[in-house]
């Protein structure tokens, strides 16, 4: 096997002083193929729906392939709905089938994470949050799709490799293997793009078409956990340093997606 690297970006505005991110995106790749992933991931960066960076910040690190996890994508539903009010509902709905008692709390924090880089991480009985960091949030890295024979996984989709759905899968199953993870909220920070989701272990992958109205820049991750205090330094560990690759073969390698 091809020696494997670490590819993240990140990218940020700076806005009356503060922080606010623009785009993130994480890569594993083989050496061969730094060059186009590092240049699609700027090209992501400097064109972004969501403005203009101030600073681009582009981290290749070489890492050990047996150091990397394999985990099998979790499986897909698609819930329909026409309106971000109804896709809300249907939110909360798939949380109390996960077992999760506070769902409509839980939906109301997502409008709290706006600008965050990383996700919320809320404790599903009492509400508080873990994070050590709130203003930025927990960051998932390290992680990408492997699709078999579609070669190397994730350099497709637009002209920048931007595919949402593929992204969020990848980064969905990570999350879900994650002890003392019930379950995660996502709705993107970008304007145009309105399908989210709700994942966890219990209920697989569950896209619901409408959360937001076209145009709205407010987005944000929420992960849920329950367990003991003393184990979220364990579960942040696995979110930010496992490494870990999808294997999106179960989805019959899709050129159009994937
Ligand atoms: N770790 C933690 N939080 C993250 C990460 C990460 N690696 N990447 C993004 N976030 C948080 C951050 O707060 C972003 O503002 C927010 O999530 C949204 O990120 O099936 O595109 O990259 O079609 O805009 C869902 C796809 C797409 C649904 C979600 O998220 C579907 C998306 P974005
Ligand atoms: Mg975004």
């Amino acid at each position: 096997m091809d020696e494997m690297y670490s590819v993240k970006m990140r990218a940020n505005q700076i806005c009356g002083g503060k922080d606010v991110h623009i785009s993130g995106a994480e890569r594993i790749i083989g050496k061969g193929d730094i060059d186009t992933c590092c240049g699609m991931l700027l090209k992501r960066a400097v064109y972004h729906s969501k403005g203009e960076p101030d600073f681009i910040n582009i981290k290749v690190e070489k890492i050990d392939e047996k150091d990397i996890e394999y985990i099998d994508a979790l499986p897909v539903t698609t819930y329909e709905v026409s309106t971000a009010d109804e896709g809300l509902l249907k939110l909360e709905e798939l949380m109390r089938e996960a077992g999760i008692a506070k769902s409509s709390e839980i939906a109301g924090m997502m409008k709290l994470t706006y600008g965050m880089r990383g996700a919320m991480l809320v404790d599903i009985r009492t509400l508080d949050r873990l994070e050590p960091d709130r203003e930025r949030g927990v960051r998932v890295t390290y992680m990408d799709g492997i699709a078999g024979a579609a070669g190397v996984a994730g350099m497709k989709g637009n002209e920048t490799g931007k595919n949402h759905f593929r992204e969020a899968l990848v980064l969905a199953t990570k999350v879900a293997a994650c002890p003392n993870i019930v379950g995660e909220l996502c709705i993107s920070d970008d304007p145009d793009y309105v399908t989210g989701y709700f994942a966890s272990r219990n209920t697989g992958y569950c896209r619901i078409t409408r959360l937001k109205e076209p145009g709205d820049s407010c987005g944000g991750r929420i992960f849920l956990y329950d367990g003991e205090r003393s184990d979220v330094g364990e579960c942040i560990r696995f979110l930010e340093k496992q490494k870990v690759l999808v294997r999106m073969d179960s989805f019959g390698q899709d050129k159009e997606v994937f």
